[in-house]
């Protein structure tokens, strides 16, 4: 099951209220690393849906909709401790799904699990509201102060990259701030979500406070939940079309919505950087989960005096990641997550050249001899010799796939980096201490890394400019969208 092989005939449940539900019809999950048929999901239909929105509706007026920030966080706080009593399920679940390495599923995805629910039960309970004292025209006295409320019922809609990071990056604040959430994760990671599910149950979270509905977006319940009128506000992590149709969808009902979108990262390598660790920094960050991080640098642009080094050195490390089995130890690289977005990333390569591009390392599919000959691995790839107007250096790949193009001077180097319609990460790669803190105001981007990669701290501000976002999410930032102040303004005479 580690290695993305499952047995038997599994039929993953939606969450309704409380109640594993299935019926009506449903739809295969099928291995990345193999091709292979792993499972199926009961697709959850528009009356699934509103069942679940009703069933959140509900929980808002029952016991969870009368505990205080500190109940909430202990609640919060037993979900962290369940989540690391499944821990092993979690990993043989999103290994399962998404073809990543049992290392990585290990170290990264579901710690961050735990560690969202523990930071959100920390935040909450230790962010006071604001209070002003108002002394008025004709000398009397007011005390203004805020009260902190749910939102209500909050649709979360997560992409399959991530699953349970991203998922619980939102369920977290959401449930903090005492709101009751119907998830709908992606129709290609069904498996740690319904895993979250049981994990709510175990952690005695009040029937109907976490929803779950499988199934795809048009057409199925992603439409169905964000046009939904119970709904009172969206969060979503996808793409940014998908973004632009979900805010089309919410317009109707004036929904609140906060969206993480897609990117087209710059990552800049200054001459006087530590080219060691820019070549093992651009390793990770243009081919971490097979690319498929939206923190991911896909436009590199480097120095004139160290370009054609670093172009060697990370063309070398690109073609030495090791292709192993999910379990085995040594395994640096996955599959993409479908052949569907094989093809789209294959189509990408295939651009590339038509587009003039130079094929420093990779540019196909591995073959293996084996099972995974049937999966939906494709090589890392290194491109260079493309101008800004190529395609390849403006869409979103989304795969194991970076650009390398040289500049000359800093104005350049930021200019370069903001010629985008996206502006969600950077990273640059310094030793200049003043060059790093021009960066930060400069480029065009919610998130600047200097001299590393998808470094967290959870209390800080998440969230992308231009098309890769709306809002900010993250630490204080989640509270805002996740609840409602009503100030309160006191005569005192
Ligand atoms: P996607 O937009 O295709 O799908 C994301 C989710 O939205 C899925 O659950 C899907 O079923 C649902 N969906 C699709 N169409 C919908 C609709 N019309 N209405 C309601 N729901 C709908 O994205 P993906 O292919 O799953 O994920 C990859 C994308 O996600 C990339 O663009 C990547 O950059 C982005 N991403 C962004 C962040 C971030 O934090 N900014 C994080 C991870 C991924
Ligand atoms: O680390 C996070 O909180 C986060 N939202 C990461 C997003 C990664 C994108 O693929």
């Amino acid at each position: 099951m580690i290695d993305g092989r499952r047995s038997g005939d599994l039929l993953l449940p939606n969450y309704v209220g409380g109640e594993f539900v299935t019926g009506g019809t449903s739809f295969a999950k099928v291995s990345p690393v193999t091709g292979e048929t792993l499972l199926h999901v009961a697709e959850a239909d528009a009356a699934t849906v509103d069942a679940a929105v009703t069933a959140a509706r509900a929980a808002l007026r029952g016991p969870w909709g009368a505990m205080g920030e500190g109940e909430r966080a202990a609640v919060l706080r037993r979900v962290a401790d369940e989540l690391e009593r499944r821990f092993d399920d979690l990993v043989a679940a999103e290994v399962a799904d998404t073809g990543k390495s049992v290392a990585q599923a290990r170290t990264l995805d579901i710690p961050r699990g735990a560690a969202n629910f523990r930071t959100f039960a920390d935040i909450i309970t230790a962010t006071p509201t604001e209070s002003f004292t108002t002394v008025t025209a004709t000398g009397g006295r007011a005390l203004n102060y805020a009260v902190r409320k749910p939102v209500g019922v909050v649709a979360i809609i997560v992409p399959w990259n991530l699953p349970l990071l991203l998922l619980t990056w939102k369920v977290a604040p959401a449930l903090a701030c005492g709101n009751a959430v119907v998830v709908k994760p992606s129709e290609e990671t069904p498996s740690s979500a319904t895993v979250l599910a049981e994990v709510m149950a175990a952690a005695g979270v009040p029937d109907g406070v976490f929803n779950l509905v499988h199934g795809f977006g048009p057409g199925s319940a992603g439409e169905a939940l964000t046009r939904h009128p119970g709904v009172d506000a969206i969060t979503f992590t996808g793409e940014s079309a998908t973004g632009s149709a979900i805010m089309r969808a919410a317009a109707d009902g004036v929904k609140a919505v906060s969206f993480e979108l897609g990117g087209k990262n710059a990552g800049l390598v200054f001459a006087d950087a530590d080219l060691d660790a820019a070549v093992e920094g651009s390793v990770r960050s243009s081919f971490t989960n097979g690319g498929q991080v939206c923190l991911c640098t896909e436009r590199i642009y480097v120095q004139r005096p160290v370009y054609e080094e670093f172009a060697a050195r990370l063309a070398k490390r690109a073609e030495e990641l090791a292709f192993g089995w999910p379990s085995e130890p040594a395994t640096m690289t996955m599959p993409l997550i479908s052949a569907k977005h094989r093809e789209k990333v294959l189509g990408h390569y295939e651009l590339a050249r038509a587009e003039g591009a130079t094929v420093l390392a990779g540019g196909g599919v591995p073959v293996f001899g084996d099972d995974r000959d049937g999966g939906s691995y494709v090589q890392p790839t290194v491109l260079t010799g493309l101008g800004r107007h190529a395609r390849t250096m403006r869409e979103e790949i989304f795969g194991p796939v970076c650009h390398i193009a040289p500049f000359d001077d800093e104005d350049e180097a930021f200019a370069l980096a903001n010629d985008s319609e996206y502006g969600l990460a950077a990273t640059v790669w310094t030793r200049d201490v003043g060059r790093a803190h021009r960066a930060g105001t400069r480029l065009e981007a919610g998130l600047v890394w200097v001299n590393t990669w998808f470094l967290r701290d959870l209390r800080t501000p998440f969230g992308g400019v231009k098309a890769s976002g709306v809002g900010r999410e993250g630490g204080t930032h989640s509270l805002h969208f996740y609840s409602e102040l009503t100030n309160v303004c006191v005569d005192l005479g």
